[in-house]
């Protein structure tokens, strides 16, 4: 492995013209190389496809620790990291190349689903303890997070190259719910969370519905 963390959001997306996951991204990499760590910071394209093939070529060159791609969840209540990541694309709206793909795999002939490799009770829980909301989510929707989410699943468990690295997917709320500062300081809570916890707690993280 040759660096600590990569830390990836998101270009704007649906006419936003300022996508909050990159605004957290870039804020949290420089506070995390404060720490000590070595950290780099990817945007991605909201686009199917190319957000994937971006993000796995560069965890292929870096071969962090730790990876955690980051979202905006528009309509969500706090910071919600994802528990499973499924082979579907199915776009309410298009992509940011005009592609709408409905019903279709992420990854051919992949399994169903892909679960995270983050401790996602212990991080919750790390929330918490700093006042931000948070939740453990049960799915990143069927959009371009899904896509990039499923696709470093993927890799992290089919290349023997990236055995060791952990990753996973967390969606941020609006500004007006999580302030852009908070967000920042909620995904340096969270990697150094992630990076510490070996066994997740045995805590629920469960929902009804
Ligand atoms: N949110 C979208 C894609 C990019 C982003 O920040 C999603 O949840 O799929």
């Amino acid at each position: 492995m040759t660096i600590d963390v990569l830390l990836s959001g998101f270009e704007p997306f649906a006419e936003a013209s300022v996508n909050e996951s990159w605004q957290a991204v870039a804020r949290a990499v420089p506070a995390l190389r404060e720490h000590g760590l070595v950290v780099e910071g990817l945007e991605l394209p909201v686009e199917f496809e190319r957000a994937g093939d971006l993000l796995e070529q560069t965890v292929l060159e870096h071969r962090p620790r730790l990876v955690i791609a980051v979202g905006l969840a528009a309509g969500r209540r706090g910071i919600t990291p994802e528990r499973v990541a499924i082979n579907v694309r199915d776009a309410r709206i298009p992509d940011n190349a005009g592609a709408s793909p409905v019903d279709e795999p992420v990854v051919p002939g992949g399994p169903v689903g892909h679960f995270t490799t983050l401790p996602l009770k212990a991080m919750v829980a790390a929330l918490a303890a700093e006042d931000i909301p948070g939740a453990v989510s049960q799915t990143a929707g069927t959009y371009v997070c899904n896509d990039v989410f499923y696709r470093l699943q993927h890799v992290l468990e089919t290349d023997a190259r990236l055995a060791g690295t952990r990753g996973g997917f967390v969606h941020l709320p609006s500004a007006d719910v999580v302030a852009p500062e908070n967000g920042a300081r909620a995904l340096v809570t969270l990697t150094l969370t992630a990076l510490e916890t070996e066994a997740d707690l045995s805590v629920t993280g469960g929902a009804e519905h």
